[in-house]
């Protein structure tokens, strides 16, 4: 029995569509700056909101109706939802998608059941991806929703909690590699802290660097050869995530020895979270030579948490799609939806709207970036206002070729610095305006 039966392959219609299940601006095959926007794009569905989430909140029950799952841990519930999900992403043609080892299969009494369930449902994740050309983008553990993690996993205080969340990463990279996933994704669930009051920070960090070190270790032993991501949040669950930002992880990763093993899978809604703009943590990455992947989503600026909801600002994707042409696209990543439907939103039919809005938002964002780029204007402007370190004093600094007292002879000889240009901030908004 069909998940979605009312609902056939997703076509693009181009922007005078009226239709709400067709593509307006995302049309696959299209190409821009050389490569189609399916190669560029790379577009994922999550597991755990799209097909695990029941839209609850916590003042009140979940709403989704959901007719393919009859709600039980079940191994055969599981397989359904596997079915179901499939169907849904061939249909809307999303080329990826993205689970934790929790979202496809139940835990069960021990490690080595739950292993099993696992297995199970790898099974026919295997066949779906087989029969439908859809892949994996990146494969994750939850170590975060069961209750032995409630004071973290690699950052718990309790050795035995560390021990689990090792054994249970070790399983969720080889299901990965199994499944022919192109990468996987370190987010630090409770990897951080409620109170320093009991809380040992500087040992937890070494835990957390150590179990990371094991991973590469692992994936290598293992002949993995996808891309590991680290992916920043400053906070939520805990009132302080180690992984805070971009800068924050380069900066642990470089610590210890972990920054040619690991990228950035940058989520927008934690940006803000963070007091930054998507834009902010891309540019960090990217020039750090560490853009990996995106959580495509977006916050509510009135609403102080991780609201992950679908991305539908033009503005937004621009500038996402700016900075990721400029460090010169994805490679092993892809625009991943971690955004759930509103839980008003619950109809099935929802789970389409909402992404085909969000593909439209960031086909509309990578078209409108390429003709910024091609116009130039952009770019000329600001490689006009860096002008004066392409030569004379500036340039025998970024050479590496001066010292204070270079500095101080070239001013006494010349009396003051040169004036400044204006940065003609709104005149730039406008220019982008002309875009959009
Ligand atoms: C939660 C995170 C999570 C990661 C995967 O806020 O975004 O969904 O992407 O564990
Ligand atoms: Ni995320
Ligand atoms: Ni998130």
């Amino acid at each position: 029995m069909a998940a979605f039966p009312n609902v056939s392959k997703i076509q693009y219609e181009g922007p005078k569509s009226k239709d709400p299940l067709a593509f307006k601006w995302y049309n696959p095959d299209e190409i821009v700056e050389g490569k189609s926007m399916k190669e560029h794009l790379r577009f994922s569905v999550v597991y755990w909101h799209t097909f695990r989430n029941r839209l609850s909140d916590p003042f009140g029950m979940g709403t989704a109706i959901r007719p393919w799952d009859d709600g039980s841990e079940s191994v055969e519930n599981a397989k359904k939802r596997v079915r179901a999900a499939f169907e849904f992403m061939d249909k809307l043609g999303a080329p990826f998608y993205a689970f934790h080892d929790r979202d496809v299969a139940p835990e069960g009494p021990t490690l080595k059941h739950t292993n099993r369930n696992l297995d199970a449902v790898v099974k026919v994740l295997k066949e779906e991806q087989r029969r439908t050309g859809v892949r994996l983008l990146w494969g994750t553990a939850c170590l975060f929703a069961h209750p032995r993690y409630a004071m973290g996993a690699a950052t718990s205080c309790n050795a035995d909690v560390f021990a689990y969340a090792g054994a249970q990463v070790k399983k969720a990279i080889e299901v990965t590699h199994e499944l022919g996933g192109e990468g996987y994704v370190f987010w630090g669930g409770r990897e951080g802290y409620s109170s320093l009051l009991n809380t040992d920070l500087k040992r937890e960090l070494e835990h957390l660097a150590k179990f990371l070190h094991m991973a590469v270790d692992w994936k290598k032993q293992l002949g993995f050869k996808g891309q590991f991501y680290i992916e920043p949040k400053p906070k939520e669950p805990t009132k302080h995530q180690y992984d805070s930002d971009a800068a924050a992880c380069l900066n642990f990763l470089r610590e210890h020895g972990l920054k040619d093993h690991l990228k950035l899978n940058l989520e927008t809604n934690h940006a803000t979270l963070a007091g930054h703009t998507m834009q902010h943590e891309l540019e960090v990455a990217g020039a750090a030579g560490a853009l990996g992947s995106i959580d495509a989503n977006t916050g509510d600026m009135l609403i102080g948490w991780d609201t992950d909801q679908f991305p539908t600002d033009i503005y937004l994707t621009t500038q996402v799609m700016l900075t990721i042409l400029k460090y010169g696209g994805l490679a092993t990543g892809g625009v991943n939806f971690d955004a759930k439907v509103r839980r008003e939103s619950f109809e099935p039919i929802d789970l389409f709207y909402a992404h085909i809005g969000g593909m439209d938002a960031f086909a509309r964002g990578l078209k409108i970036a390429a003709a910024i780029r091609k116009d130039g204007r952009l770019d000329d402007f600001v490689r006009q206002r860096y002008s004066s370190w392409d030569s004379g004093i500036g340039l025998k600094v970024e050479q590496g070729r001066a010292s204070l007292r270079d500095l101080e002879t070239y001013i006494l000889k010349k009396g003051d610095a040169d004036p400044n240009d204006s940065g003609r901030q709104e005149f730039l908004e406008n220019l982008i305006n002309e875009f959009i």
